[in-house]
C-alpha cells in the first residue's frame, strides 16, 4: 500500500470492526483498553476511546468521560487506573498500589488529554444540548484536576510540572527514563508479571524496569501517599515532555471551553498564569546544540538526550517559537524517512532503538494523531498529511492492535485495542 486513501467499502468494514471493538471492550459505562492484558479502566486510554464512541453513541461517549471522574481523589488526581471490578489477569493490582479509596485506584495520574478530548466532543456533538449540559457538570471537576497537575506537581512553579512514576508517562519504558529509573532501587520482593502471559516478553519492558516500577509503587504507599513527602523525596521525578505538553493544550482547551460555555473564574484565570510559566521554562528543555526537545531528571538536572517521538508533541502544546516549529517538522519529516512507517516513538538512529519493544521505538496511533494536528495547525499539512496516511496504512495492514511496528507495519502488544480503534474512527475513516 502507498497511500493512506482507500476505497469507501474497506473504510465502512474498518469503521465497523473498530465500532465492535468498543463494543466488546465495553464493561457498562467503561472501556477497557483490551480483555486480559488491561482488564480495568485506564485514564488516557479512556479519554481517546470516548473519541471513537462519539461516532456511533454520543451519549456512552460523555458517559466514559463520567465514570473516569467518579474516581477523582479529593484532592484534584484522576488516578491512572481505575480498578472498578476485580481481576487477576493484570499485575500489580488494587492490594499492592494499596490506596483506600471510594472507588480503588492507583496513586498516580495519566497524560491529561481528557480536557482536549471534550473540546472535540463539544465542536462534533451532534446533540449540542447534551454536549453542554456535560461539559458544564463535568468542568468544575476538569479545572480540579489540572489544579492539581500545577499545583501538586509544580508547588515552587518552575512552570514545568513533575512526574514520579514511568506508568504515569504512559510511555513506560521509554529510553528517556533509563537513567534516571536505573538510580531507583529494586523491590526486595519476589512476584509474578501477568502482562507477559498474555504478549511475548520481547515486545515488553524487561524485569530490571519492573522491579523498579514496583518500588516507586511501594515507596508512594510507605508515605501515605503524602504529597509533600512524595514531593521532596521520591527518588524518581522527571520532567516529561509529554505531560507537560499535553497538560498545556489541555489547559488551554479548558479555557477555550470555558469562554465558549461563559464558566471561566478566578480559577482558570489562575490556570492562564500558569500558562505563561510553562511558555517561557520550556526553553529549559531546548537544547541548543542538537536543536532539540528533551525530558529532564530533576534529581541530577541532566537531560535525557535520546530523541523520542514526546519532544514532537510541543508543537502540538503550541509551546514553541516559529524557528522551533520549523526545526520540529523538519525533526518529524526526519522521523519518517527513517522508518517504513511512522512516527517510531525513539528514532531509529538512536542506538536504544528497538522497533518492537513497547516505547523504545513502535508506533502509538494517538500519539501520531496528537503530532499530526499540532504541524496541521502550525501549517506543516504535508507531513501531518504523510503522518496520517502512514497511520492509516498501518490499520488496513494490521488492524486495530495496541501498537506497531515502525519497519515491517506488523501489530504488536495487545489485539482489539480500544484507543486503536477509537483513533481509526475519530481521524481516519
Ligand atoms: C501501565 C493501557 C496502558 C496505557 C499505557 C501503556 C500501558 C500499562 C502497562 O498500557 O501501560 O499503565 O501495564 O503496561 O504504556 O500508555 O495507558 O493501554
Amino acid at each position: 500500500i502507498n497511500s493512506g486513501k482507500i476505497d469507501s467499502a474497506t473504510a465502512s468494514s474498518l469503521a465497523d470492526l473498530a465500532t465492535k471493538t468498543l463494543i466488546a471492550n465495553d464493561l457498562g459505562g467503561y472501556t477497557v483498553p483490551t480483555h486480559g492484558l488491561y482488564p480495568f479502566q485506564w485514564n488516557w486510554d479512556s479519554a481517546i476511546t470516548a473519541l471513537g464512541w462519539m461516532k456511533s453513541d454520543e451519549s456512552r461517549a460523555w458517559q466514559e468521560i463520567d465514570v473516569l471522574f467518579s474516581g477523582q481523589w479529593d484532592d484534584g488526581m484522576v488516578p491512572h487506573i481505575l480498578f472498578h471490578k476485580d481481576s487477576d489477569t493484570y499485575f500489580p493490582g488494587p492490594d499492592v498500589w494499596g490506596s483506600d479509596k471510594k472507588i480503588k485506584s492507583t496513586s498516580i495520574s495519566q497524560p491529561p488529554v481528557v480536557a482536549t478530548v471534550m473540546k472535540e466532543m463539544l465542536a462534533s456533538a451532534k446533540d449540542k444540548a447534551l454536549a453542554e449540559q456535560k461539559v458544564k457538570a463535568l468542568f468544575s471537576q476538569v479545572v480540579d484536576y489540572h489544579l492539581w497537575w500545577y499545583n501538586d506537581r509544580d508547588p515552587e512553579k518552575t512552570g514545568l510540572v513533575v512526574t514520579y512514576h514511568p506508568w504515569e508517562s504512559g510511555m513506560d519504558n521509554s529510553p528517556s527514563w533509563d537513567d534516571a529509573l536505573h538510580a531507583v532501587p529494586c523491590v526486595d520482593w519476589e512476584y509474578t508479571r501477568r502482562d507477559t502471559s498474555h504478549v511475548d516478553s520481547s515486545q515488553r519492558p524487561h524485569k530490571s524496569e519492573y522491579d523498579r516500577f514496583l518500588y516507586l509503587v511501594d515507596f508512594f504507599k510507605r508515605n501515605n501517599f503524602d504529597s509533600k513527602v512524595i514531593y521532596e523525596t521520591c527518588p524518581y521525578k522527571m520532567n516529561d515532555l509529554g505531560i507537560i505538553a499535553i497538560l498545556h493544550r489541555a489547559t488551554k482547551d479548558l479555557l477555550k471551553m470555558g469562554e465558549q460555555l461563559g464558566l471561566n473564574d478566578t480559577r482558570t484565570d489562575y490556570l492562564a498564569q500558569r500558562l505563561q510559566i510553562t511558555e517561557q521554562a520550556i526553553n529549559t528543555l531546548w537544547c541548543e546544540q542538537s536543536q532539540y526537545f528533551y525530558c529532564r531528571d530533576v534529581l541530577t538536572k541532566s537531560l535525557a538526550k535520546v530523541k523520542t517521538s514526546a519532544a514532537l508533541l510541543t508543537v502540538y502544546a503550541g509551546l514553541t517559537s516559529d524557528e522551533q516549529t520549523k526545526i520540529i517538522n523538519t525533526a518529524t519529516e526526519d522521523f519518517i524517512e527513517s522508518s517504513q512507517f511512522s512516527v517510531a516513538s525513539t528514532h531509529p538512529k538512536e542506538e536504544k532503538y528497538e522497533p518492537q519493544r513497547y516505547w523504545r521505538g513502535p508506533i502509538w496511533l494517538h500519539i501520531n494523531w496528537m503530532i499530526a494536528i499540532g504541524l496541521k495547525e502550525a501549517g506543516f499539512v504535508t507531513t501531518a498529511e504523510k503522518i496520517q496516511d502512514d497511520t492509516r496504512n498501518l490499520v488496513v495492514k494490521s488492524g486495530y492492535y495496541e501498537y506497531f511496528n515502525p519497519e515491517t507495519g506488523a501489530g504488536c502488544g495487545g489485539k482489539d485495542f480500544s484507543w486503536t480503534a477509537a483513533i481509526a474512527l475519530h481521524w481516519l475513516l
